[in-house]
C-alpha cells in the first residue's frame, strides 16, 4: 500500500488556550508545534494563523511571516494554508494567503452549519477561490464536509471551474451540525472520488483516531491536529501537536503501513519538488 501522508492541522481558528494550553498563537508558537509535528512524522502542516491575542487572521503579512520561519527549521515539509480561516470571514480576507503562491491550499467546497454558527461557501465564492487557485497555479485540497460538498466540486471539476485531475480531497467528518463520522459514511464518500485521486480523512473531537484506523487500513492519508482534536485520549490533553501525530504513527507501524515523508508526500500528491 501506498505510504501513508499524516498531516497536522496545528493551530485551527476556533480552538484556544482555555481549552488546551498548547494550541499555539505567537509565530514562535506555530513555529514550535509545526515542528513537533514534523519530527513525529508530518509530512503536511495544514496552517491558520493567529494574532497574538489568540484572534484569527488570514493576514498576507502573518501567513508570510509563519511560513517562511516554518520553513526555516523544517525545509522540507509542505504546508497548505488555509483559505477556509473562521466563520464570518469575507471571502477576499480568506484567500489572502493565495497571494503567496503555496504549492496547495484548502478550497471548502460548499456552506455547512458549524456547531451554532454556518460556515458560508456559496457557488460565487467557490468559483472566485477555484479561479484564484488555476491562476495561481495551486493545488487545492477540497475540504469536504457533506457528500454535496463532493458532488458540488466535482461539478465545478468538470465545468474547468477549479483545478481537476488529480484531485486531494480532505473528508471531515464529525464537525457539529455536519456528516458524522461513521465507517459506512467514509466509504460512501471515498467510493464516489474519480480514480487517480487522493484523499484524507480528518475525524472531529472523539472521532479523530477512530476515523484514522479505517482510514490507515483503507490506503487513505490521515489528519490530526490541535485544529480537529486537542486530547491524546479520553480526559488527557495533548501536550503538543507532536503527541497527536505520533499516535497516528504508531496505529499505523501496527497496521503495517509505513510513513511518507514531505518529498514521498509531494509525489503521491502530483505536487513539483520544492527545491
Ligand atoms: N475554520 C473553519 C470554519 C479550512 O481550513 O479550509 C474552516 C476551516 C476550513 O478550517
Ligand atoms: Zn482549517
Amino acid at each position: 500500500m501506498e505510504k501513508l501522508i499524516i498531516t497536522a492541522a496545528i493551530c485551527g481558528a476556533e480552538v484556544t488556550k482555555e481549552q488546551n494550553p498548547a494550541v499555539p498563537y505567537t509565530v514562535e508558537e506555530i513555529v514550535r508545534e509545526a515542528q513537533s509535528a514534523v519530527q513525529a512524522g508530518a509530512a503536511i502542516i495544514h496552517l491558520h494563523v493567529r494574532e497574538d491575542d489568540g484572534t484569527p487572521t488570514q493576514s498576507k503579512a502573518r501567513f508570510k511571516e509563519c511560513m517562511d520561519a516554518i520553513y526555516k527549521v523544517c525545509p522540507d515539509v509542505i504546508i497548505i494554508p488555509s483559505t477556509g480561516g473562521a466563520v464570518g470571514m469575507t471571502a477576499e480576507e480568506r484567500l489572502q494567503p493565495t497571494e503567496l503562491f503555496p504549492e496547495m491550499a484548502t478550497l471548502d467546497c460548499g456552506t455547512c452549519n458549524f456547531g451554532d454558527d454556518v460556515f458560508e461557501n456559496t457557488m460565487p465564492m467557490m468559483r472566485a477561490f477555484g479561479k484564484r487557485m488555476l491562476e495561481n497555479n495551486i493545488k487545492p485540497e477540497y475540504e469536504c464536509f457533506e457528500m454535496g460538498h463532493l458532488d458540488t466540486v466535482l461539478n465545478m471539476a468538470r465545468k474547468g471551474q477549479v483545478p481537476g485531475a488529480p484531485m486531494q480531497f480532505n473528508f471531515v467528518l464529525g464537525v457539529p451540525g455536519c456528516t458524522p463520522a461513521t465507517v459506512q459514511n467514509l466509504c460512501w464518500l471515498v467510493n464516489s472520488i474519480p480514480s487517480g485521486s487522493t484523499w484524507t480523512a480528518t475525524g472531529i473531537g472523539r472521532n479523530a483516531f477512530t476515523l484514522a484506523a479505517p482510514t490507515i487500513v483503507m490506503g487513505g492519508h490521515v489528519r490530526v491536529g490541535f485544529e480537529d482534536n486537542l486530547y491524546l485520549e479520553k480526559g488527557v490533553l495533548a501536550k503538543s501537536n507532536g503527541e497527536l501525530v505520533a499516535k497516528v504513527v504508531r496505529m499505523a507501524k501496527e497496521l503495517g503501513r509505513d510513513i511518507a515523508t514531505s518529498e514521498e508526500a509531494r509525489k503521491i500528491l502530483n505536487l513539483k519538488p520544492r527545491n
